[in-house]
Parts: structure tokens; sequence; C-alpha cells
């Protein structure tokens, strides 16, 4: 697998580092018996959806992991970011990074509100707190800040300035399950958070999310409104939809939980190894976790200098047809996409508009080795090693 020179390049003819394919997002899944265990006393018990024992359990022990009073078990993170922004009545516009997977603009898009394009800070890849209150307006209602990569953002910036603005504040916290900032765990900031548990998350419940706040009224609403709006047998007393979680998916996770300490381990030496490997490698640069926080290491984000003399969509090619299937996780800025373009010319975000150039997503998690790590490192070194002629070879086979 190691590959030593130019024409062991899969480009070049020979044949690819890896045979299965290495994906970013490949599930990390707990002991295979007890979920299965799980399963069988779900079909037994023969309560399947709709608030149901296992769902109560995994919403108690999100609340204790992440140290807050109320969380709501729901089937994605998109609903939940949903539940969330009708359910602190924001209206109008809100302010929301164009660096982010689309689905934190959809929510807002799909309710009818107006996402506003900030650009994010480019040590941090979160909301840059000064472009957010240039763009506050008399029609905004709401901030929501993403925690991209498991980052958290300026909690206290945009804290402060959604006090002094009279904004609510939400968080996308969809990769930050199991992070925190200055000690405090991801969870209780802003009105509310809303975290993913989508298969391709380092703590999955096969698709869902939670919604996890300090504030019982609020919570009291989610809740209704994740039921179809019902507080009790025919009794409907606000405007709901389904957003339930399944039984299945609450035991998925409970079990990942039982697993989350050994997820975590194999993700930060999966960054390490990565970091160690990549330092190799000209114009390469890991993103760094925060040092002395609690990080998940969920993802690994490399970002492409010029002195690699590949551009990022290049090496993605040449990683391809290595069968590593790299992400160019969030490419394009979400302000920038035909949908919202198509509704207002976009703004040029400086920092986003170089980011959604250079950064590329690498396979982690436990379904992959420290072998195949170093073999990756190795296929991207070479190819920076001999940049004029893999650039030359990718210019004719896609010719
Ligand atoms: N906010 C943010 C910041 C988010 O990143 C997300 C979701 C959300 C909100 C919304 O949360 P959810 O509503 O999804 O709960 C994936 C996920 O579908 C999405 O959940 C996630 N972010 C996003 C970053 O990644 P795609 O379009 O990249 O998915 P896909 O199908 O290309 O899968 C990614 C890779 O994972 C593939 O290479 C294959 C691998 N994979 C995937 C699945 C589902 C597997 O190996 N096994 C699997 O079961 O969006």
């Amino acid at each position: 697998m190691t590959k030593k020179q130019l024409s062991d390049l899969a480009l070049f003819g020979a044949p690819p580092a890896f045979e299965q394919m290495l994906h970013v997002g490949r599930p990390n899944v707990g002991d295979t018996e007890a979920i299965l265990g799980r399963f069988r006393e779900i079909l037994e018990r023969r309560w399947l959806t709709n608030d149901g024992p296992c769902v109560q359990e995994l919403e108690r022990e999100v609340a204790r992991y992440v140290g807050v009073k109320h969380c709501i078990a729901v089937n994605n993170g998109t609903i939940g970011l949903e539940l969330a922004i009708r359910a602190l009545g924001v209206r109008g516009e809100v302010i929301v990074p164009a660096f982010t997977f689309v689905a934190t603009a959809h929510a807002v898009r799909w309710l009818g509100h107006t996402p506003i394009f900030a650009d994010v800070g480019a040590a941090t890849h979160s909301l840059d707190v000064a472009d957010v209150e240039s763009l506050i307006g008399p029609a905004t209602t709401a901030i929501i800040g993403v925690h991209l990569w498991g980052i958290p953002c300026d909690v206290e910036g945009l804290q402060q300035l959604a006090r002094r603005r009279g904004l609510k504040l939400l968080f996308d916290s969809a990769h930050a399950f199991g992070c925190s900032r200055a000690g405090t765990m991801v969870g209780g900031f802003g009105d509310a958070e809303v975290f993913s548990f989508h298969a391709t998350k380092f703590f999955n419940t096969f698709e869902g999310g939670a919604i996890t706040t300090n504030d019982s009224a609020l919570a009291a609403e989610c809740r209704n409104m994740r039921n179809f709006g019902f507080a009790g047998y025919d009794n409907v007393t606000s405007m709901g939809t389904n957003a339930k979680m399944t039984e299945v998916c609450a035991a998925m996770g409970l079990e990942s939980m039982r697993s989350i300490d050994s997820f975590v381990q194999t993700n930060r030496e999966n960054h390490q190894r990565y970091t160690r490997r990549l330092s190799e490698v000209k114009g390469l640069q890991v993103l760094a976790y925060p040092a002395h926080e609690r990080c998940n290491f969920q993802y690994v984000v490399v970002s492409v200098g010029p002195e690699a003399g590949l551009t990022r969509d290049e090496l993605v090619k040449v990683l391809h047809s290595e069968n590593v299937l790299a992400r160019r996780y969030f490419a394009p800025g979400v302000h920038r996409m035909p949908v919202y373009r198509a509704e207002r010319e976009p703004r040029p975000l400086r920092v986003t508009d170089q980011l959604v150039e250079t950064v590329l997503c690498l396979p982690t998690g436990t379904a992959v080795t420290g072998s195949e790590i170093d073999g990756i490192g190795g296929v991207l070194q070479l190819a920076i090693e001999h940049a004029p002629a893999v650039r030359e070879a990718l210019r004719t086979s896609s010719a």
C-alpha cells in the first residue's frame, strides 16, 4: 500500500491504494450484541415510537451528559432546528454563517424566514461577531451560530451581542456533541442548542437529533410541537409536526452513549496521527481542536495552501482515484448556492469564499485504521512532491 514513486499512483495506472472505499462519515457502531438485545426488547414491548421508554431514557442521559435541564429528542437535526426556530417565535431575518451545511439555512427558509449570510473567522471557521453585528437591521430577530467541526463559536461574544440587540440566539450544534467551551459543555448556550445524531456523526442514532435548553417554557413548547401540538389525548394546544424519534433510534443512541468515550479516544488518536503525518507534507495544515477543552475530534479538516502546488480540488481527485472519498465540506458557501443566489445576489464573504476553495475533510472514526491514515498521508505527500506531473495527468484524464 505504501506508494513511493509517481507510477504507484492510481492516476498513472497503478491499483488504488485501498481496495475498499474509505468514507468521511462512516458510522461508529457500538456493541452490536447489546444493540440487537435492545431491539429485541423493543419488539417484545411493542412500543415502537411516540415518546417511548428508550427515548425518555436517552433524553435523560443526554441532558445529564451536557449538563442542561431539558433535552427533547427529535427525528433529525434539521427538524430540531425548525422546531426551535418556531418555538422561539423567530421571524423576518435570521443571521447565519455561509460556511456551514445547507441545513442551517434551509431550516430558516423552510419556515418562510430569510437567512442573512455572515462571514466566519479564519481561525475558528465559525461566525465573525463583528460581521454579524454589521448585518443586524430592523427585520433581524435571531442569530444562529454553528459550532462547525465541533469547535465552539465565540459563544460569549454572540451572547453579549444578542442580549444587547434584543435578539434570540440559537446554536446549530450538529457537530458539537461532547465538546466544551471554557469548561462548559455545549448544550446550554443561547436560548437553545440543536444536536444532530445522524449516522455520519461520531455519536449516532441512525437518524436523529436533540434540542437542549435550560428554558422550561421553551422545552415544553418544543415537546408539544414535536407531537403535532398534542398536550395529552385529544388536546391540541399548538401548531405541531411529527418530529418524534423512534425507539429503535433511541436504543441505538443509548448504546452509542455506552461507547462514546472510546469513539472520542479513537477520533483523538486519528486526529493526532493525521496531524503528525501531514506536518511532513508541504502546504497542508490540519485544523487543530482547542487545547484544554473537551473535544470530539470528529472531523479531520485540512487546509491546502499554495505551497502544496496542487489545489484542494486536484488533491480530492487524486484521493478519489485511490478510493479515499475525501469531502469538500462545505463547498460552495451556502450564500452562493443557486437556491439562495436566486433570491439575493450573494455578498462576497472574504473568509468563507477562501475556505470553500481550500478545505477538505479526510476519513476518520472507528472504521479507519492507523495504517490507512499513514497510507492517505503517503498519497498526499507523493502527489504534492510531484505536483506538476500530477496536474498534467489530471488535465489529460479529464480532457
Ligand atoms: N447542521 C449542520 C452543521 C450539519 O452538518 C447537519 C448535518 C445538520 C445541521 C442537519 O442534521 P441532520 O438533519 O442531518 O440530522 C451528511 C449528513 O447527511 C448530514 O447529517 C451532515 N450534517 C452532513 C455534514 O453530512 P452528506 O450529503 O454529506 O451525506 P452522504 O450521504 O454523502 O454521506 C456522507 C458519507 O458518509 C458518504 O461518503 C458515505 C458515508 N456513509 C453515510 C451513511 C448515511 C456511510 O458510510 N454510512 C451511512 O450510513 O450529508
